[in-house]
């Protein structure tokens, strides 16, 4: 299936889509990821009237509209793989197993969050399950993730990297120092830059003179673009981007093209996006894309399902105690020696009886 994707100012990308999919997802793992899109969509609506409850204490950060970049990217990736997630990858959290009564549990700063009240909507992820919690000096994820594909390089590890990278952070130097590392050392790391049309209030076009997608040529390493909204066109260039690392190919960078919905976070209105700039993205919102591939009785029971499920997560997360203030410089710094991380959850049926466990 060809389609087209716009950007302001910019001319129209060609999209191939399906083409690396084909045959690779059954109707489970269709589903299985219109799941995660709704989980993510559900617990953020839900989160962002608990914000103006005043229950979120904090900024709130969310991903309406993007949910195809982290559950597709996150998707295609292995359990003993490694993965940095930002402030708009919600989705990637779901797909490694993080319940969602611990993620309400997190906005909240109650006990049963996943810092125990340590951070809020933006810092954090379960090392258990292999995924970085962020920093917000950005991108230096993008820092982590290379450090940890030159370790899998050094130890002889058939293991992937992956982060995601917002297209305002491609302007730091840390972005090119990522880059060029990388390259220079034909790591295994894939970086998906999340697209999204802007920077807070900037746009693309007062941020780059040149698609930062073309810069990955300068280092040695193919970059590609997807249609950031189809969540499995983002799984089948991730999945490509990480046999390719695999095969010792080195990284990919991965352009998914989407839209920031919603403010940059909940205090922000966003006046300086173009109305019909988001009513042209909002006829092509990811999670009803994936829902027309799918049996309608299935999606409404899958929505159904998905609605009752964050009922009973978010009643857990309101149940969950305020963290004991005694123990608020527990847990704050690392003491005596360093845990590896551990796996995560990987449901993609590829990886069932196939290469994880040949
Ligand atoms: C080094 C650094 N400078 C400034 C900021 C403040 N800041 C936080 S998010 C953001 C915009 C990031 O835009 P982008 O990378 O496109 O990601 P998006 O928020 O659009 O997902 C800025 C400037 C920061 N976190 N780090
Ligand atoms: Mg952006």
């Amino acid at each position: 299936m060809a389609t087209t994707v716009s950007r302001p100012g910019g001319a129209a990308i060609p999209q191939q889509l399906g083409d690396h999919t084909a045959g690779r997802l059954t109707s489970d793992d269709q589903v299985a990821l219109l799941r995660y899109m709704l989980l993510m969509r559900g617990i953020e609506e839900r989160a962002m009237t608990l914000y103006r409850q005043g229950k979120v204490p904090g900024s709130f950060y969310d991903g309406f509209g993007q949910e195809a970049v982290s559950a597709g990217a996150a998707f295609a990736m292995a359990p003993e793989d490694r993965l940095c997630v930002l402030h708009r990858d919600l989705a990637a959290h779901l797909v490694r197993g993080v319940e969602p009564a611990r993620i309400f549990a997190q906005y909240m700063g109650r006990e049963d969050g996943l810092t125990h009240g340590r951070d809020g909507n933006v810092h954090f992820g379960d090392r258990r399950l292999g995924c970085v919690g962020m920093v917000s000096m950005l991108p230096d994820m993008m820092l982590v993730a290379t450090g940890m594909a030159m370790a899998f390089k050094l130890r002889g590890e058939r293991r992937c990297a992956l982060t995601w990278v917002g297209d305002g952070a491609t302007s730091r130097g840390d972005f090119h120092e990522a880059m060029n590392w990388a390259g220079v050392q034909r790591l295994p790391v894939i970086f998906v830059l999340e697209n999204n049309q802007y920077a807070y209030s900037t746009p693309l076009r007062l941020q780059f003179a040149v698609d930062p997608v073309e810069r990955a040529a300068a280092y040695g390493f193919p970059g590609v673009t997807v249609d950031g909204n189809d969540v499995e066109a983002v799984f089948g260039a991730t999945l490509a981007a990480r046999e390719r690392a695999l095969a010792g190919g080195g990284p990919t960078l991965i352009e998914a093209v989407t839209m920031r919905m919603h403010g940059h976070a909940a205090h922000d209105d966003m006046r300086y996006v173009p109305p019909e700039l988001l009513e042209q993205w909002r006829s092509r919102d990811p999670i009803a894309l994936q829902e027309q591939r799918l049996d309608p009785t299935r999606v409404a029971a899958l929505r159904e399902e998905v609605a009752a499920t964050l009922e009973r997560a978010l009643q857990g997360a309101l149940a969950s105690p305020m963290p004991d203030p005694a123990t608020a410089r527990e847990g704050v710094f690392c003491e005596g020696e360093a845990e590896p991380l551990g796996d995560g959850l990987a449901p993609w049926s590829g990886y069932r009886g196939g290469e994880r466990d040949g």
